[in-house]
């Protein structure tokens, strides 16, 4: 069902409230968008929100002196657990600018060197229950495996806690599931009905936000207590900030505890979700799998179980370009907020008022017309460096934009691509199922209900890989 009018300034309007709750907001808005052009408004309930997709009214709203980050009704309720964490604090929130000044360096590309070892310790621990899988030939379910990954990742790289997700069977750690009521709760909160009555879940929500806050305080005080601050990951750097001879901010331990919660929010779905449809796309085109293969293959031979360094990670352009491409096609945070700092006119002609928020719709920006034809396929060469060179730096924004973009995008990155390479260096990718892509939304986006088969790669596939690749005209080989 949709009512759609022009409103006074010439924006479509949909009105999907009859349409009653959806799941899936970023895909209903992506086909809006189809239908409506890169700008409409949406009605839910009596709020209504402008929608943005467009690359010219992105790099409108991507200009820090016209708008800065917004925090939109969603993020509002993920307040209610995360607080003034970098994700959700406010621009004019004290704490942001001292949190983020004491984070900086720590997400900065060399620190990732402190966090290698953890992170190839976790990427194992994936190889270790793939090659179970192999071994019974049953199919493994990619995107709750890269949940497990991306979780154990920022808890050790980050505060020296082991969730252990890969010897817990089938359930998640208890703070995961808690967590991820958490998210859900925050996400219908903002579609559900403003009459009815809601105390029962928001009792259950408190006693989950309650829960986070004390196993975070538990590591926090383990830490104090072993009096190592360990300056090394982020939860040391926050506990030593502005200690003697620092001259640097200090944090409160309210807003430390903020901080951990939202690292391992911000730090685990997105990044597993990024690597889920990678893999997913690697399943269905034969060329990008060979080509992701031969690169790991060139670094790592025929070596059973390689020993990635640091540096290895920098030499791995095609992984990363098909990272970034998953990224394009689905963003897995797929919507940011921007705020107008004075009444202004967007694209010459929509009226936006000081204080308005705007929603950037990533996953339409992805596929403007600057992409080029037949933006909807996967095509990593979208970001050969030349592409790139050529291509506006507004075009692209998985990782928001301007002075609140993200602060984790080198560690995702350095994550993803480790582990990438190592499993296309590792096993063959069977797509025994036939999967066909649907994407279940949280405060993410996922391949829901993704598996495939694996079987474990021999020195005679790493050749059958060189040779299919040096038929191709103008091989090098
Ligand atoms: C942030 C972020 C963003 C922005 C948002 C807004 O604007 O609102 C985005 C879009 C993002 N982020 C995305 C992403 C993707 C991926 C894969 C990721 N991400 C990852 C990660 C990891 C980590 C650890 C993180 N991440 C974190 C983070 C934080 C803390 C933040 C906030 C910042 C400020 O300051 O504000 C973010 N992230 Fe991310």
């Amino acid at each position: 069902h949709r009512d759609e009018r022009a409103a006074d300034d010439g924006i479509p309007v949909a009105d999907l409230t009859e349409a009653g709750l959806t799941h899936t907001p970023i895909q209903q808005s992506m086909d809006l968008a189809r239908i409506h052009g890169p700008v409409f408004k949406r009605k839910f309930g009596d709020r209504e929100t402008l929608f943005l997709s467009s690359l010219d009214l992105v790099t409108e709203v991507a200009d820090e002196s016209r708008f800065a980050k917004g925090v939109s009704v969603v993020l509002e309720n993920v307040r209610e657990f995360a607080g003034d964490g970098l994700f959700t604090a406010y621009n004019d929130e004290p704490n942001w600018a001292k949190a983020h000044e004491v984070l900086m360096p720590a997400f900065a590309l060399g620190s990732m060197r402190t966090y290698h070892p953890a992170m190839l310790k976790v990427a194992r621990r994936v190889m270790a229950a793939w090659d179970r899988r192999v071994a019974d030939g049953t199919p493994v379910q990619v995107a709750e495996d890269m949940t497990r990954m991306t979780l154990d990742t920022i808890g050790l790289a980050g505060f020296g806690f082991d969730f252990e997700s890969f010897s817990r069977g089938d359930s998640a750690h208890p703070f995961v599931e808690a967590m991820v009521r958490c998210l859900e709760w925050s996400m219908t909160k903002f579609s559900r009905d403003p009459d009815a009555d809601h105390s029962v879940a928001d009792a259950a929500f408190q006693r989950d936000a309650d829960y986070l806050a004390s196993v975070v305080d538990e590591v926090i005080a383990a830490r104090t207590e072993s009096g190592e601050t360990g300056d090394d990951d982020l939860l040391g750097l926050m506990l030593g900030a502005g200690g003697e001879g620092d001259g640097g901010p200090a944090l409160d331990l309210a807003n430390i505890r903020n901080q951990v919660i939202t690292f391992l929010i911000a730090g685990h779905e997105t990044t597993s979700g990024a690597l889920s449809f990678a893999l997913y796309h690697l399943l269905k085109d034969p060329l990008a799998l060979r080509m992701i293969q031969r690169e790991a293959d060139e670094l790592w031979g025929d070596q059973g179980d390689p020993d990635p360094s640091f540096e290895d990670i920098g030499r791995l352009p095609f992984t990363r370009q098909v990272l970034n491409e998953a990224l394009r096609l689905w963003p897995t945070a797929a919507a940011f907020s921007r705020q107008a700092r004075e009444d202004t006119l967007l694209g010459g002609r929509y009226p936006v008022k000081a204080g308005d928020l705007v929603t950037v719709l990533t996953p339409m920006l992805h596929r403007d017309p600057a992409w080029g034809d037949n933006p909807e396929l996967f095509d990593p060469s979208r970001f050969s460096p030349e592409a790139e060179a050529a291509r506006s730096p507004h075009a692209y924004k998985p990782f928001g934009t301007g002075e609140r973009a993200c602060i984790g995008r080198q560690f995702a990155l350095h994550e993803a691509t480790m582990l990438l390479a190592l499993l296309a260096h590792r096993y063959r990718l069977v797509d025994d199922c036939d999967y066909q892509l649907r994407i279940k939304e949280t405060l993410t986006l996922k391949p829901d209900g993704f598996t495939l088969t694996l079987a474990a790669r021999t020195p005679a596939d790493r050749a059958a890989v060189r040779a299919a690749l040096a038929v191709l005209p103008g091989s090098a080989e």
